[in-house]
């Protein structure tokens, strides 16, 4: 009696094996094809989900945030543009309180061998004209100045740099360029 439960039970453990064997393949094949439909019929819908993501990813790619603060710094030693990008947005924040005419900061892109000339016309210049000497072509981009708790953003118009020439960005408030100054790179 007890061998002939234990079969039976046996039997059972082997049926219910045996459904549960059949079942999971039979299950992944309708779960997959499932998914698969669905993820054909989620395609449309799902490109153009795609979409926005693609084009932000994009911009991210062509888009690059700088903090500067009251310590005279930059948080970044180098900005890298893809070729690929035909306007580049550099957003300036500065992240201290002090005042513009005190710690005020902009940035300003130039080949390296005209940043000293484009910073020290700037300081010319004078705070109004916020460092920057009016209609100085030697500059490729430039923000205006900004005091603490502000944020500027330029477009950089990436055809004006050509290749084999090095570019820096850099501060024009006087006595911040020592501090101030990285390198803009073009990479592929
Ligand atoms: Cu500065």
């Amino acid at each position: 009696m007890k061998i002939y439960l234990a079969l039976i039970s046996a039997a059972a453990l082997t049926l219910s094996a045996c459904s549960q064997e059949p079942a999971a393949p039979a299950a992944s094949a309708p779960a997959g094809s499932a998914a698969s439909a669905e993820a054909s019929a989620a395609s449309s819908p799902a490109a153009s989900d795609a979409a926005p993501a693609a084009a932000s990813s994009a911009d991210t790619a062509c888009q690059t945030v700088i903090e500067a603060g009251d310590d005279m710094k930059y948080n970044k030693t180098e900005i890298n543009i893809s070729k690929s990008c035909k306007e580049y947005t550099i957003t300036l924040k500065h992240m201290g309180t002090m005042p513009k005419a005190a710690m005020g900061h902009d940035l300003v892109i130039a080949k390296s061998e005209d940043v000293d000339g484009v910073a020290k016309d700037g300081a010319t210049a004078g705070a109004e004209n916020d460092f920057i000497k009016a209609g100085d072509e030697r500059i490729i981009a430039h923000t205006k100045l900004i005091g603490g708790g502000e944020e500027v953003t330029v477009k950089v118009d990436t055809g004006k740099f050509s290749a084999g020439n090095k570019y820096e960005f850099f501060c024009t408030f006087p006595g911040h360029l020592a501090m101030m100054r990285g390198t803009v790179n073009l990479v592929d």
